[in-house]
């Protein structure tokens, strides 16, 4: 039987493997049902009606169907700035909070989609397989294409596609974006659609949030535009890209190369993407660093603080 101290803590379900320092905290201050709504339906079906808080990430799922069975919810905290799984309309309805981790992520993310830039057009990572295979003495690898001076195009110029922009001035790139609206006072042009923008650079870096509103907004017909000399960057959500039109077109070399952060059916990444030499896959590492994942974490687990403390919230997700 639990203790006056725990029975009074709040009790939180956690939907996600979580960062363990956060699982950490999270269980210095709450009772923690830890994914017991995949891995134990009983358990969880007894624990339901106690459980105030969600704690999620940005890759979870949770539907208004989860929602429905927590009649005590009041609050989901997502580690993570990305919070296009969680049906907030649902929440709303409900008037349950919910909370993301906006701004502390932008330079980790930003660097990456550099990085993956600079990897897939240098051929960075093939590079150092030609040292590592002992083919170095039989030849040089093969040239690469430049990146500093050549020009950008990206969608979604918010929180993280500003902070891309800003690096990427630093490689006298020329820089035009789009996104829903343009934003006035910015130095960058605006194109008002991706196939625009596609059309007129040599790079074409993705940052918009995921969900309904932006599925397979770079498709087949963005992909065109972009060229044989053309390069795609996804830092954002796999479900942004068209997956089986960017696999034809990297295939039929109707693009020039991508550099890959997310993926449509994560962590399962296709065979055919796996296959190709002209891509640079990483495994959604965008804020995967110490630094930022402790920013996150405490991002996340002070929204939660604040709420069961009655404090104002840190980083609600907009309205
Ligand atoms: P943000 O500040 O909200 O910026 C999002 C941008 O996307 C805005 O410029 C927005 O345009 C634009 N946008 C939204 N819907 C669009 C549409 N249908 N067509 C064109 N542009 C659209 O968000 P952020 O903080 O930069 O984060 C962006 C996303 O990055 C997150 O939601 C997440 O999915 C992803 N992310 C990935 C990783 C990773 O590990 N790879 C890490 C963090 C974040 P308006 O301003 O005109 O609305
Ligand atoms: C994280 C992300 O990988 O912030 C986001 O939207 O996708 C990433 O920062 C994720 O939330 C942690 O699992």
């Amino acid at each position: 039987m639990k203790n006056d101290a725990s029975s009074a803590r709040p009790e939180v379900l956690v939907v996600a493997k979580l960062w363990p320092p956060m699982m950490e905290a999270l269980h210095g201050a709450f009772t923690v049902h830890d994914r017991l709504d995949q891995t134990d339906p009983a358990a969880f079906a007894l624990a339901a009606p106690r459980i105030r808080a969600i704690a999620a990430n940005g890759e979870s799922k949770v539907g208004r169907d989860l929602i429905a069975k927590l009649p005590a919810l009041e609050i989901i905290s997502v580690f993570g700035v990305g919070y296009d799984g969680i049906d907030v309309a649902a929440a709303r309805e409900r008037g349950i909070h919910v909370t993301h981790t906006p701004n502390v992520l932008n330079d980790e993310v930003a660097d990456l989609a550099i990085g993956l830039m600079l990897a897939v057009a240098r051929r960075i990572p093939q590079a150092d397989r030609h040292v590592r295979e002992g083919r170095w003495p039989s030849g040089p690898a093969p040239l690469a294409r430049k990146v500093s001076g050549s020009r950008l195009g990206i969608v979604g110029l918010g929180r993280i596609g500003h902070a891309i922009a800003k690096r990427a001035e630093a490689f006298d790139m020329s820089i035009a974006y789009t996104s829903r609206t343009p934003k006035p006072g910015s130095p960058y042009r605006y194109l008002p659609d991706p196939a625009a923008l596609a059309a007129e650079v040599d790079f074409l870096v993705v940052i918009t949030p995921g969900g309904a509103a932006t599925r397979k907004l770079i498709d087949a017909k963005v992909l065109a535009a972009l060229g044989p000399d053309g390069y795609l960057v996804n830092v954002a959500r796999g479900s942004v890209i068209d997956e089986q039109a960017l696999i034809a077109a990297l295939e039929k070399g109707t693009i020039a190369g991508a550099g890959l952060d997310v993926f449509e059916d994560e962590p399962n990444v296709p065979e055919a993407l796996r296959a190709l030499d002209n891509v640079v896959l990483t495994p959604h590492i965008g804020s995967a660093t110490w630094q930022t994942r402790r920013a996150m974490g405490d991002l996340s687990f002070g929204n939660l603080e604040a709420h069961f403390a009655g404090r104002p919230l840190l980083s609600p997700v907009p309205q």
